[in-house]
């Protein structure tokens, strides 16, 4: 299949209104930390595999949280909660340097309720989809990559919208605001061995999103 994809800059680029690439937001050292903060965060809220609402089919992806809320998924459906579905307890801290990029590239004046962490593997891969569970869509969504190179796609506001595709490296930070936000977006694949970043490969993704309106 052919890839229309954007070539890799180390500049921040805007992919669409509000769709901003932060290419190499976090260098080699950042990006070492944040593996470690995921590998404490997830010895206190470990990987689990969601399943797919109403089929209970496994995602491909494990995940777990961090923050006050947790994004879940399950037979009954996406929610929001404030405990690790598997061993009910709190959520662990989000660590320091993604509350970082979230001050630096979300234009938000609100810190982040939820942040979600994705694991992918060579063959994991996640759906177009809208991130859409939130009860406020004011504050955008920032997602950092690490690890091995995924294959970005996003669209538009319908699923309908014509996509396009974008590599994004280890250290990149995607922002989803705006007329962007709302916007369709998904992995098609990962490319395996693109990075020695995470010992056996693999990518881990963290996406920070509020979820309720803040208070005035
Ligand atoms: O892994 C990514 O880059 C995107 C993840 C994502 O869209 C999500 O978890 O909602
Ligand atoms: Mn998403």
């Amino acid at each position: 299949m052919m890839e229309d994809l954007f070539p890799a800059s180390r500049v921040d680029a805007e992919l669409a209104p509000g769709l901003i690439l932060a290419r190499g937001f976090f260098d080699a050292a950042a990006q070492k930390q944040l593996v470690a903060d995921v590998k404490a965060l997830a010895a206190q809220s470990p990987w689990y595999r969601p399943r797919m609402p109403r089929s209970g089919k496994p995602f491909s992806v494990q995940m777990t949280n961090c923050g006050a809320l947790g994004w879940v998924s399950d037979v009954d459906g996406y929610r929001y909660q404030s405990r690790h579905p598997v061993t009910g307890e709190p959520w662990a801290p989000i660590p320091e340097l993604a509350m970082d990029a979230w001050s630096a590239l979300s234009s938000y004046p609100h810190p982040p309720q939820a942040c979600l962490v994705n694991l992918y593997d060579a063959g994991a891969r996640m759906g177009l989809h809208q991130d859409s569970d939130e009860g406020d869509f004011s504050a955008p969504v920032v997602s950092i990559s690490l690890g091995d190179t995924a294959i970005f796609r996003f669209g538009g506001r319908s699923r309908a919208d014509p996509t396009r595709s974008v590599k994004l490296h280890s250290g990149d930070v995607v922002v989803l605001g705006g007329p962007s936000r709302l916007a369709f977006h998904g992995v098609d694949r990962i490319l395996a061995g693109s990075s020695s970043l995470l010992p056996g490969g693999g990518r881990i993704n963290l996406t920070l999103r509020g979820v309720t309106r803040p208070m005035p």
